[in-house]
C-alpha cells in the first residue's frame, strides 16, 4: 500500500447497512454512510437540524468547550439565509484576480523557502505556515498576524492530549473577543470590522454574532486545509507524473483539486440533531438523537464513482461532497478551492520531484471506525527544477 493512500474504513458497513454507531461522550451518533442518503439527510433540515445547542452538530461534540454559536454553521433556514447572504460575498473575494495573485506570491515564496532544504516536516514549516498566512488574506488584516496564529498550532479545539482542550478553546475565544474590541474602537476594512457593521434584517449584528462568524472562520478551515495541503504533498511524491500533468496541463488542475478533495475528505462527518421521530436507511430515530453525514463515506460510494479509492487526477464527473451538501455546504470553499489549485501550479511550477522519508499516520478513531484523516509528521525533500 502506498504511504499516501488513505484507505475506506466504511465499505462494509455502507454497503451492509448504510449505518455506523459512535458513542461520543454518551450522546450516540447514527452515522450515515451511503451517497444518496447523505445528501438526501442534508437537504433535510426541518426533520435534521443544524440550529441545536451550540457544539452538538459536531462530532466530537463541542457542547462542553463552546457556548457561542457559530454562524451561519448552526442557523437553519430561513434565518440562515439571512446570515449567509450578508457573509458570503466577503467568502467570494477568493475568485477576485488580486485575492489570487496575493496568494500565489504568498504560496511561492513558501516553496522557495523550504525548497533549499534536504528535508523538512510538512506540516509544521509548510502546511500550517501556508494555512495561516492565507487566512490574513481571508480577513483582510496584516500578514505578520499569521505568526500568532502559527504559534496555536493545527487545530483550534484539540491539543496532542486530548481532542476537546478548553484551555486551547479560551486561547481563541479571548483572542477573538480582543480582535472585536479591537475593530470597534478603530474601525477598518477588515472581516471584524465589515461584520460589525453590517446588518441583518435592519439589526446590527451583535458582538457574539460577529464572534460567531469569527470561531467558524478559525475552527472550520484550520486541520481541514492542513490536512488538504499535506495529503497533496505526500500524494504527490507517489505520483510524480501528477505534477507532470500539472505542468503539460494546467487546465486539469481544477479537477484534480475536486477528485483530491473527494479522496481527502478533509472533514470525516457533520452531525444534525433529529427533530421528531423518523427513519434513516430504514432504522427508527427518536427525537432529539443525533445522526452524522459522513462525508468521508459517501465520496467512495461505489455506487456513483468509479474506481473509489483512487486518485483519477482528471475525473470527470465528480458529485463529491467533500465541501458538505444542500444549505450547509462549506462557507470557505472558494478559499480551500483557490489555496490548492494554487499550490498545485506552484508546486508544478517549481519542483521537479517530492520524495518522502517518514511519516507517522493520523488516525481519528470513530470506534467501529479507524480513518487514517493525514499525518501527525510527515517529512519530505522539494527537488527543484533546474
Ligand atoms: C466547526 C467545524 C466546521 C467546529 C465545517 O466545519 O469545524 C471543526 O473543525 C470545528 O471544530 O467548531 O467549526
Amino acid at each position: 500500500m502506498e504511504k499516501s493512500a488513505l484507505p475506506d474504513p466504511f465499505e462494509n458497513a455502507r454497503l451492509k447497512k448504510g449505518l455506523g454507531d459512535l458513542n461520543d461522550q454518551n450522546d450516540p451518533v447514527k452515522m450515515i454512510l451511503r451517497h444518496k442518503d447523505v445528501r438526501k439527510t442534508a437537504h433535510n433540515y426541518k426533520t435534521f437540524q443544524s440550529e441545536a445547542k451550540p457544539g452538538r452538530i459536531v462530532v466530537p461534540s463541542e457542547v462542553n468547550i463552546r457556548e457561542t454559536r457559530q454562524i451561519p454553521f448552526e442557523l437553519d433556514p430561513p434565518v440562515h439565509g439571512a446570515y449567509r447572504a450578508l457573509i458570503e460575498p466577503w467568502f467570494k473575494r477568493p475568485l477576485q484576480p488580486e485575492y489570487t495573485e496575493k496568494l500565489s506570491a504568498q504560496i511561492s515564496a513558501l516553496v522557495d523557502e523550504v525548497v533549499q532544504k534536504d528535508s523538512f516536516e510538512v506540516i509544521e514549516e509548510f502546511a500550517l505556515v501556508l494555512q495561516s498566512r492565507a487566512l490574513t488574506l481571508l480577513l483582510n488584516i496584516p500578514y505578520e498576524e499569521a505568526e500568532t496564529w502559527i504559534s496555536w498550532g493545527t487545530h483550534v479545539f484539540r491539543s496532542e492530549d486530548t481532542a476537546l482542550d478548553a484551555d486551547k478553546a479560551n486561547i481563541l475565544y479571548d483572542y477573538i473577543d480582543g480582535q472585536i474590541e479591537v475593530a470597534m474602537e478603530n474601525p477598518g476594512e477588515d472581516l471584524y470590522s465589515v461584520l460589525l457593521a453590517s446588518e441583518v434584517a435592519g439589526k446590527r449584528l451583535t458582538k457574539e454574532e460577529v464572534k460567531g462568524v469569527m470561531v467558524l472562520t478559525f475552527a472550520g478551515g484550520r486541520d481541514t486545509i492542513i490536512n488538504a495541503v499535506t495529503n497533496a504533498i505526500a500524494y504527490l511524491s507517489e505520483h510524480p507524473e501528477s505534477l507532470e500533468r500539472f505542468r503539460k496541463e494546467p487546465e486539469i488542475i481544477g479537477k484534480a483539486v475536486e477528485e483530491m478533495i473527494r479522496y481527502f475528505s478533509p472533514l470525516t462527518q457533520m452531525g444534525r440533531v433529529v427533530t421528531e421521530d423518523t427513519q434513516v436507511c430504514e432504522h427508527a430515530m427518536k427525537a432529539d438523537s443525533r445522526v452524522s453525514l459522513c462525508w468521508a463515506s459517501a465520496n467512495r460510494d461505489a455506487s456513483v464513482f468509479e474506481k473509489p479509492n483512487e486518485i483519477i487526477i482528471d475525473r470527470k464527473m465528480n458529485p463529491h461532497v467533500g465541501f458538505g451538501f444542500s444549505h450547509h455546504n462549506c462557507l470557505g470553499a472558494s478559499h480551500a478551492r483557490q489555496i490548492m489549485k494554487v499550490l498545485l501550479a506552484t508546486l508544478a511550477e517549481k519542483v521537479d520531484r517530492i520524495e518522502l522519508f517518514e511519516c507517522k499516520e493520523n488516525i481519528e478513531d470513530l470506534a467501529e471506525f479507524q480513518r487514517k484523516v493525514g499525518y501527525d509528521y510527515i517529512h519530505v525533500k522539494f527537488n527543484p527544477i533546474q
